[in-house]
């Protein structure tokens, strides 16, 4: 009578013990698989009062840039690729192949936005088509 209760006892604990290492285990698997997307972020850069905030950013490979136009009339983001930041740099910018790195967004409608992936490491200055006094510089490492 003893030991069958014991047994029982002894029985659900493990149990308890085996399902908490279960959800230990389970919660280091979705630990794992949340810090993938986790690594890669989103960065905004809002057009408002025919300007580009902030001004300068800096981002890491992989990131996303998304360009968020608050004004009521369109914008563009676009960074021809050969801007006269890679004059100085022109030893670097061919050895990672920033000579041939561009982004337009073409234009940005009022309210709209427009997302990049940064993919290639290199100082991006770039301005808005429609205003060429917009400047912004995007860094990505
Ligand atoms: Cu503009």
């Amino acid at each position: 009578m003893i030991v069958t209760a014991d047994r029982m006892t002894a029985s659900p604990s493990l149990d308890g013990l085996a399902t908490a290492l279960a959800r230990l285990a389970a919660s280091f698997i979705f630990a794992s698989a949340a810090a993938c997307p986790a690594l890669a972020a989103t960065h905004t850069i809002v057009i408002d009062g025919t300007s580009f905030q902030p001004q300068t950013l800096t981002v890491a490979r992989g990131d996303r840039v998304t360009w968020v136009n608050r004004d009521p009339f369109p914008h563009t983001a676009t960074a021809s690729g050969n801007t006269s930041g890679n004059v100085s740099s022109n030893a670097s910018a061919s050895a990672s192949g920033n000579a041939s790195a561009k982004f337009d967004s073409k234009s940005i409608a009022a309210g709209k936005s427009w997302t990049w992936t940064a993919r290639d490491p290199g100082s991006y200055d770039y301005i808005c088509t429609l205003h060429p006094t917009m400047k912004g510089t995007l860094v990505v490492k």
